[in-house]
């Protein structure tokens, strides 16, 4: 398998996954703004789409978008916890934090982040963000993760939340979602996965 990646986006979140179900992969890193692989060539012909994260496998197909990447990934290591069984209603639920945490949080971080972004798209997200922040600060207070144990959903979460300074969201804020973030952080596969996409990120 081969994980498309650029460094803190959210394809970290399938490199953590990788490394909690200990699925060997190699990466490729894309430079976003070019559609270009670091290593060279082009990333469309792999994903006319141009986002990541991608994953490539063995026999040459590609699966695309982040919440399909990820559950792919947990069901290549069905012990490890990371998604519960297709068909079961634990499964459905994992199914709804991951569109919520897509359609509802990552999608309207992009307006933090997109340099053409005017004030205006930064006011309506945050509009959008805040009660959604508000909503994990009262899931979380008292709980480890988003549901019974480690998840793909907290793979997402923790890599979403690594952009909230960033994008002028100051954790403090949200103190339950500032321990959980420090929590999954200290996680060895979450430890190793950002540790490394920081460190190409200060090498860029
Ligand atoms: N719907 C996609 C969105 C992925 C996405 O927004 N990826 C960002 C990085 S976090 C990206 O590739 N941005 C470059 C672009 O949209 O051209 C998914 O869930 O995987």
């Amino acid at each position: 398998m081969i994980l498309y990646f650029a460094p803190l986006a959210c394809s970290l979140a399938s490199r953590i996954a990788l490394y909690e179900a200990d699925i060997p992969a190699a990466f490729q890193e894309v430079v976003l703004s070019t559609k270009q692989l670091k290593a060279g060539g082009d990333y469309l012909p792999i994903n006319a789409k141009g986002q990541v994260p991608a994953l490539a496998l063995d026999d040459g197909q590609v699966i695309t978008e982040g919440p399909a990447v990820l559950q792919f990934i947990a069901d290549q290591a069905p012990d490890s916890g990371l998604a519960p069984p297709a068909g079961s209603l634990a499964r459905t639920e994992l199914q709804g934090w991951l569109n919520m945490l897509a359609s509802e949080l990552h999608s309207n971080f992009v307006a933090f982040m997109h340099p053409a972004s005017p004030p205006a798209a930064k006011d309506f997200a945050r509009m959008r963000i805040t009660p959604r922040l508000d909503l994990l600060e009262q899931h979380l207070a008292g709980r480890e993760t988003l549901m019974d144990g480690f998840t793909v959903a907290d793979a997402y979460l923790v890599t979403i939340l690594g952009w909230s300074e960033h994008c002028q969201f100051d954790l403090a804020q949200w103190p339950a979602l500032a321990a959980y973030r420090a929590r999954m952080r200290a996680r060895p596969a979450v430890a190793r996965a950002l540790g490394e996409e920081l460190a190409l990120r200060a090498a860029a």
